[in-house]
């Protein structure tokens, strides 16, 4: 039977066209490090191929948002580069070519093969966005975990793409480390960033 709390039963879904960014703040890293390996190993169960899998670090969460509008962007950028300089190459050689030309040459040398594994030049699919902020004894918490979460639904709305909302907001570390596995019982909430109980679609 399903658990009461959760999403429910995952679809499934091709996930090895996906190319998914993990974007996590450094501070807390002994439960930042179990957030990120559980969330990359959920994206390899579900199907994401390793080398569509980018993981870039900020320094803390406050840095989240501004980094997943900067990764995407430079994701579409990368890849509308790729796109102009195919179709520059097609027009360079059909403005050049008589018809004749257009013939394909004999081939003397055996072409490369395509590595397998090369990775996909296409804008991020959905970015993970992973931080911990652990309650002090001021209201920093508060100030920092109102901010990044308005911030992440922001550029989630603007760019039109999933952000996954990986952000523990925790009262201590005990906490923190029962929500990335680490005891106390808790399960890694990584693996479910990374769609565990959940598919991409
Ligand atoms: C400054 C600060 C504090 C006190 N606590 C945390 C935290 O628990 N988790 C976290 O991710 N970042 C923390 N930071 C750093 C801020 O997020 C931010 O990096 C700095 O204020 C610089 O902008």
């Amino acid at each position: 039977m399903s658990p009461l709390k959760g999403p429910g039963e995952a679809q499934t879904h091709d996930s090895s066209k996906l190319r998914i960014a993990i974007v996590h703040a450094r501070w807390n890293t002994i439960i930042i490090s179990a957030l990120v390996a559980g969330a990359r190993k959920s994206l390899l169960q579900s199907g994401v191929k390793e080398e569509n899998i980018v993981i870039q670090n900020v320094p803390g969460s406050y840095e989240l948002p501004l980094a997943v509008q900067r990764m995407y962007a430079s994701s579409q950028l990368e890849s509308s580069n790729t796109i102009t300089s195919a179709t520059s190459a097609v027009t360079d050689l059909l403005s050049s070519a008589s018809l004749t030309d257009l013939t394909p040459p004999e081939q003397t040398e055996k072409d490369p093969p395509k590595p397998s594994n090369a990775p996909l030049i296409q804008p991020f699919s959905a970015i993970i966005a992973i931080g911990v902020l652990i309650k002090g004894e001021t209201m920093h918490f508060e100030y920092i975990a109102d901010a990044t979460s308005h911030g992440l639904m922001r550029v989630q709305l603007d760019l039109g793409v999933p952000v996954i909302f990986g952000l523990l907001t925790v009262l201590n570390e005990e906490q923190g480390m029962a929500r990335a596995g680490l005891g106390g019982g808790g399960h890694c909430h990584g693996e479910d960033w990374g769609g565990r109980r959940w598919s991409w679609g």
